[in-house]
């Protein structure tokens, strides 16, 4: 049947092309239950066969799948976005499916259109659930299972928001020749929720940089465990906000001691990378004062619960590691770079990572593999845009090699770790959601 439709479209473009006339022309005769405006149009030579041309943004038989949407409001039962994981990241079986086709909600009910259904494997909540599941298959079976998308409302505050102590999450306070660099140098202002965290030296040689990390709260970063678990003594370290610069004085820097250092319990190394790869640190002044807002330390926002960018997001990675694979230096100045979200789907593939990948993850690269996070960027932030807020949604953790074809960054997954960041720190400790 497909081939056939098909090969009609092509006979209709063929005579366009001959005559130079309109093959498509707006039809008065069909309506053909095109939504969100979409224009009901035929063929020239085939007037019978209709369809739905929509409005950018929109796709689907009858644009009813509307692409901009990465939240649902209320339980989602009008959510017509393209969400399509579970919330441990497994794919969603389409509604079309033949297992499918056994169940309650399926893309032939009579009023599947109504409620969403249809040829793709996009999350819905046709029956009035708590939010947009699907059918996912695990093991023989196809169970219902709540989706990786989160609820718009949890990421609306406004972004010009002030908290108590004068920070406004993600905000950068710069002008404008501070734009976006793919892996230039930058300035810690087009990074403000930058830290650099240094080990010291046990013979009183200066410290020597160890990680990156992210400002969450003003007296909180967040960073990687493995950057620390060789040396679990929260004295053996000390962090600085506002160096664009390491190992030098930057005006408008802040130091800090570890008054805290927490390690995630089920931190673990594998094979090739690791796993509940997240740290905190609290930070204090050596008069006892936390962080204090300027343009060039902020803090970075947290993601909504189940709120990840969508995969093929730009998002920016930023650090002192080092700039190409093996190399025994980290340059001085701060860098950064942008690469683009990967499904968990493609990074599981045998010759990207492997089971190595779980749900608690996410990987990143560019897609011509000539930037990426290395040596030194462990613990540094991977910020996406989610719904207008620029948020800390991974951390470096490892990778094999760096910039290495089918070998994406890995990066620990915020949005999967938002209880265990509050329990340790407390909403009421001014966390930046
Ligand atoms: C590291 O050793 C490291 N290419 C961090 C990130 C990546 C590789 C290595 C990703 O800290």
């Amino acid at each position: 049947m497909k081939v056939w439709l098909a090969s009609l479209f092509l006979c209709a473009l063929v005579v366009k092309n001959s005559e130079g006339g309109n093959v498509l022309g707006a039809s008065d005769e069909s309506n053909c239950g095109c939504q969100n405006g979409g224009v009901c149009v035929s063929y020239k030579y085939f007037s019978r066969i209709h369809r739905c041309s929509c409005p950018k943004k929109f796709q689907g038989e009858h644009c009813e799948i509307d692409t901009s949407k990465t939240c649902y409001h209320g339980n989602g039962h009008s959510y017509r976005g393209k969400a399509n994981t579970d919330t441990k990241g497994r794919p969603c079986l389409a509604w079309n499916a033949p297992a499918v086709l056994q169940k309650t909600y399926n893309a032939h009910r009579p009023d599947a259109l109504s409620l969403g259904l249809g040829k793709h494997n996009y999350c819905r909540n046709p029956d009035n659930q708590r939010r947009p599941w699907c059918y996912v298959q695990i093991g023989l079976k196809q169970f219902v299972q709540e989706c990786m998308v989160h609820d718009c409302s949890l990421s609306k505050k406004p972004s010009s928001a002030v908290d108590q102590q004068g920070f406004q999450c993600g905000q950068k306070a710069l002008r404008p020749r501070f734009k976006i660099v793919g892996g230039e140098f930058t300035n810690v202002e087009n990074q403000p929720w930058f830290a650099t965290i240094y080990q010291k030296n046990s013979g009183g040689a200066p410290p020597f940089f160890k990680c990156g990390g992210s400002l969450i709260s003003p007296c909180w970063v967040a960073s990687a465990a493995h950057c620390f678990i060789h040396h679990p003594k929260k004295e053996n370290y000390v962090v600085y906000l506002g160096q664009s610069k390491r190992n030098s004085y930057n005006p408008g820097e802040m130091k800090f001691e570890v008054e805290q250092l927490i390690f995630h319990e089920d931190f673990s190394e594998e094979s090739l990378g690791y796993r509940n790869d997240i740290a905190l640190l609290k930070i204090r002044t050596s008069t006892g004062q936390c962080a204090q807002p300027s343009r060039s330390i902020q803090t970075i926002c947290l993601p909504p619960r189940f709120g990840d960018a969508p995969v093929g997001s730009d998002c920016e990675i930023t650090g002192f590691g080092q700039e190409s694979h093996p190399d025994y230096l980290f340059p001085m100045n701060l860098k950064m770079s942008v690469v683009k979200l990967i499904s968990h789907e493609e990074c599981k593939q045998p010759h990207y990572y492997g089971s190595e990948i779980n749900y608690k993850v996410l990987c990143a690269a560019d897609p011509e593999w000539k930037t990426d996070a290395c040596h030194g960027d462990s613990g540094g932030p991977l910020i996406c845009n989610i719904d207008g807020r620029l948020t800390l949604s991974g951390i470096v953790s490892w990778g094999e090699g760096c910039a290495k074809k089918n070998k994406p960054g890995v990066y620990t997954r915020v949005s999967s770790f938002l209880r265990w960041i509050q329990s340790h720190i407390g909403e009421e400790n001014g966390l930046a959601f």
